[in-house]
């Protein structure tokens, strides 16, 4: 992704997800933003941004991490938030496994209370080894737990699949959890 993308995606990950009060800005109940405020609310707090940066973001983003409202007035990160909205995701039957990267030194906490959504609104998790690795990655050498996610879902807990194909649910008790044999 071209690096100025790069810098407008991580932008728009804080204000969509995280710190909307920071450049002044608000989101609806369903966390979107009207594309004409948060552009001149960006202006007025420094950060360049133009229309053709926001639709190529949207476009070119890496992991699809944001769309538009169908008529192209409003825009919102498509999962991945901590402030309290409401994507109004469906809820949907998850694959046999899946999977969530993470880094050694939180393991022997995952070990005691399986997988928890910490600040965000959901424990996040990849529909394969290679995304769950690229997530891993971020904090370290990433180690890979196996979810028995149809066994969760059998069992009534409640999995929603965003708009970009991450996993989300409330909370992955440790029962559900492979951890790789080294650790
Ligand atoms: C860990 C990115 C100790 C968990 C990614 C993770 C993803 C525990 C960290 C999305 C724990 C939370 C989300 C426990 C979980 N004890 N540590 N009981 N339970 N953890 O960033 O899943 O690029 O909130 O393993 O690609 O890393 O921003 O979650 O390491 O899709 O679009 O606590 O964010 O997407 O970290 O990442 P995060 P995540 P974007």
């Amino acid at each position: 992704m071209d690096p100025s993308l790069v810098r407008t995606s991580k932008f728009l990950s804080l204000v969509l997800r995280h710190r909307t009060e920071r450049i002044g800005l608000t989101l609806d109940e369903h966390g979107w933003a009207r594309v004409d405020a948060l552009i001149e609310a960006a202006n007025r707090s420094g950060k360049k941004l133009t229309l053709e940066m926001l639709q190529r973001t949207v476009v070119e983003n890496d992991k699809q991490r944001f769309s538009f409202s169908a008529d192209g007035t409003l825009i919102r990160a498509n999962q991945g938030h901590s402030i309290d909205i409401d994507l109004q995701l469906e809820r949907a039957n998850p694959p046999e496994l899946l999977f969530h990267g993470t880094v050694e030194r939180f393991l022997a906490s995952i070990k005691a209370e399986g997988l928890l959504k910490r600040k965000r609104q959901y424990v996040h998790l990849s529909p394969d080894e290679e995304t769950a690795t690229k997530v891993g990655q971020r904090r370290g050498e990433p180690v890979i737990l196996t979810v028995a996610s149809a066994k969760m879902h059998q069992d009534g807990h409640v999995f929603y699949l965003s708009k970009n194909g991450v996993w989300l649910t409330e909370h992955v008790p440790v029962k559900y959890i492979h951890f790789p044999s080294f650790h």
